[in-house]
Order: C-alpha cells, then structure tokens, then sequence
C-alpha cells in the first residue's frame, strides 16, 4: 500500500556499485512512501541489483550506502505546469553533502517516470550549495511518478536515489497500442531497435543495437552530435509496481559504432516487460526513442 504524508518521510535502502546504487526518499505532502519496510525495500533493491552488470557486483560487498535525497514538493502538484523541486542530499545522520563530481557533464541526472512508463523526462536540477539541487518538473498529467536521481558524492561512486510524487486527478488511459513495434520515426529521423538473439534472457549480457536512419532518404546518418559527452544514453525500467531502484538501469553506449549506429551492451536483472528510452542528438536537438522489450 502507499502511503501520502504530510510530514517528511525518510526511506533508506541500500547498495552502491559504480554506475548504479540505490537510495533514499522521502518528501513532503504528496510524496508517497513506497514500501514502508525497510527490510523488505532492501531486498527488493538488492534482488534485482543482481543482474545488472558483474562489474557492479564486485564492489558490493565492501560497499554501504551513505547518502540519502529527500524531496521538497509543493503541496498539491496540477499536472501541466511547471513546479519547482528541491531535492537535498544529505548523509544518514541528516548532514548535507555538499561536494559532488560531475558525470556526463552535470552534477545530477534525474529521470521522471509516470509510473505506468507512459512518460519519460530526463532533466538536470541546478546545485544551490549545501547539498541542495533545485529543478523546474512538469508532470504532464496526473498519476504516481518515480524519480531517479543519479549524482556522485565527491570522491564515491554514482548513487542512484529514487523519490515518489503523486499528481491528484484522474489517469489517462493507457496508449499501448504502439507496444513492442522496433521502428520509431522522430521528425526526420528514424530509429530501429535490432537485439541479436530472438529472445532476450534475463541475466545475460545482451546488445542493444539502434540503427539511425534519416527519415527521408533512409541512409544511415553521419550526423549524429554527442548528447552529455556520449552517443547516445539509453534508460530501461522494469514495469513494475511499485517501481524500485532495482527496476532501474542506466546503459552506456559503445564508443567505437559505425555511423548511424548507437550500441549499448546491458543485461536486465529479471524476466519481464521493460521500456526504453534512448536518447541522442542531431542537429543541436536531443531526441528520444522509446521501445517496449519482452524479457524473458
Ligand atoms: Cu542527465
């Protein structure tokens, strides 16, 4: 069951692994409290951490988490509007942290997922000191969403914080109609998903191959800019209910692809049904393709 406060709440879960860890939340009124077991949120976290890459794993054992985000949400959100977000960093006894290294060009990386994930945002709250990072969202519509915010503490590894706000109001309905096409046209740019192996199997290191074509004269592109210092950045979340940090995963593309090509080699943690969202540049503009896959 979720839960909506009005006081701050603070959840805690674990793991760290470079490129991908877990935790925290908590927020403000309209802020939900995802599972309020500690115990049974760990291991959600840490089941599904499992499968996302042996490099990860390595480090696990000597690893604790050490940071936590809480989120400061106005009180009623109304969907189709700019809101203002603070997200705090803090270490476990509350203390701000207030150094941070910059990844892929920024200090933090937040991805906003409406829960169904029917809709993706990814956006870069600004650093105000202190630990405090601030950020206008838009929620398109109402719903509950998962924020993954992605930063790395100076000197640590990359953390991965997930917080929860509920927009009031009623759901659309769902549009799955394009569901698990592999062609998707964007303005003037057409991108295929082609997967070597007919199925992809859960824990198992597999290739995400995007061909990028231009939409009219349908010849690979030589054109693509690089987006946040990479060809291209590829988010995939497990559907799942609740959304934890273990359904979350962060792919880096392949540097060497040939032109028009952008490769990711990822593995997803459990069977299921996950979305894409790959995004690059071309023509000082940032596009994203989104793809549903069956694991199995
Ligand atoms: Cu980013």
């Amino acid at each position: 069951m979720k839960r909506f406060l009005s006081g701050i709440i603070v959840l805690t879960s674990l793991l760290i692994a470079p490129g991908c860890s877990s935790v925290t939340k908590s927020g403000e009124a309209q802020v939900s409290g995802g599972e309020s077991n500690p115990t049974d949120h760990s291991h959600n976290v840490s089941s599904g951490h499992q499968g996302h890459s042996m490099e990860h794993m390595s480090h696990e054992a000597n690893t604790k988490i050490t940071t936590q985000a809480k989120l400061t949400a106005p009180k009623n959100i109304a969907p189709n509007q700019p809101v203002n977000l603070v997200i705090n960093i803090q270490d476990t006894t509350g203390k701000s942290i207030d150094k941070f290294d910059t990844f892929q060009e920024k200090l933090m990386h937040l991805i906003v997922i409406r829960n169904d994930l029917a809709t993706y945002d990814h956006i870069h709250p600004t650093y105000k000191g202190n630990g405090r990072f601030e950020v206008s969202a838009n929620f398109s519509s109402p719903g509950e969403y998962s924020l993954f915010s992605d930063y790395k503490p100076s000197g640590k590894q990359e953390v991965v914080s997930l917080m929860q706000v509920k927009i009031p109001g009623s759901i659309p309905l769902p549009k799955n109609l394009e569901k698990f096409e592999k062609t998707k046209v964007l303005s003037n740019t057409k991108v295929n998903l082609s997967v070597a192996n007919k199925n992809i199997q859960a824990g198992k290191e597999v290739t995400l191959n995007f061909g990028i074509k231009d939409a009219v004269n349908n010849q690979p592109i030589k054109d693509l800019q690089p987006y946040l210092g990479e060809r291209g950045h590829l988010v995939i979340l497990k559907s799942s209910s609740p959304l934890t940090v273990s359904d979350y995963i962060h792919a880096h593309a392949l540097k060497n692809s040939s032109d028009g090509q952008i490769e990711f080699v990822t593995s997803f943690p459990q069977p299921g049904t996950y979305k894409l969202w790959m995004q690059f540049q071309r023509n000082d503009k940032v596009d994203t393709a989104d793809f549903w896959v069956n694991v199995v």
